[in-house]
């Protein structure tokens, strides 16, 4: 048994999931051999230094440095995976959406908005360009607070049911939160991000296969939270864009009456 399946991830999805994976197993072993050598040590010791041995302490202790060096190790080992492999590891998931969007103009582009306990998915529509959105201009009929002045948003559209994605294309979610602190988290594609108010973060990843599943807040956020799911759904490129053409269409003909 692999340690994702142990750990009941279940299957991965996404392109970058494998490296997840990996890293994941890794630090898991390695939390294993220092918990079997620490335990060790510790049953060593409690044997060796009880008081039926050694009735009368000794004040001077341990001479030699060989717990020190150990120590040592095991934090530069520590170390390299933080900053040598989890670090980047992250940084490509975030900050390198800039580059997808320059390779690739039509990568499809989501705002996931959070707030206590349900999600909002704002797509950008036809033109591909989000409206401008201020918490202000918030109310029953807007819930995201889509400025109506601002053109770009004329055919934006807005999900709350389901997070609808492409197969095999790269997909850029921008997450954020309406209230307090929530996270996004969709655990087959090996991805999440903190929802953070009045911040828009970015984070990206590729679908392999078509699949349905749900996404999950992974943030305490409130009484709640455990209610905090909701429906995604990775479909066949053709079937995305025919969706979200007529989706885009709908709203334009809606403001242009
Ligand atoms: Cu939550």
């Amino acid at each position: 048994m692999s340690i994702p399946e142990a750990l009941g991830l279940g299957e991965n999805y996404s392109l970058h999931g494998g490296n997840v994976d990996q890293l994941n197993s890794v630090i898991h072993w390695l939390m294993l051999v220092l918990f079997v050598g620490w335990t060790t040590y510790f049953l060593i010791a409690l044997y060796k230094f009880s008081a039926k041995r050694h009735p009368k302490a000794s004040y001077s202790g341990v001479k030699n440095h060989v717990s020190t060096h150990l120590e040592i190790g095991v934090v530069i080992v520590e170390a390299v995976f933080l900053l040598g492999f989890a670090f980047p590891l992250w940084a490509e998931r975030t900050d390198t959406f800039e580059r997808v969007v320059g390779d690739d103009a039509d990568a499809p582009r989501v705002r996931v908005v959070g707030q206590q306990y349900a999600w909002t998915y704002h797509y950008p529509g036809n033109d591909g360009v989000f409206g401008r959105t201020d918490s202000a201009l918030i109310t029953g009929s807007n819930s995201l607070g889509i400025d109506p002045l601002d053109t770009n948003g004329d055919d934006d559209f807005i999900s709350t049911s389901i997070l609808r994605l492409p197969v095999g294309r790269d997909s850029i979610l921008q997450v954020t939160s309406k209230d307090v602190i929530h996270n996004f988290a969709i655990v087959p594609m090996r991805i999440q991000q903190d929802c953070i108010p009045g911040k828009e973060i970015p984070m990206w990843f590729r679908p392999t296969r078509e699949m349905e599943t749900y996404v999950v807040c992974a943030q305490l956020c409130g009484e709640a939270h455990a209610n905090m799911k909701g429906s995604m759904e990775v479909i066949s490129a053709s079937e995305y864009y025919k969706w979200a053409t007529s989706r885009s269409d709908e709203e334009l003909a809606k403001k242009q009456k």
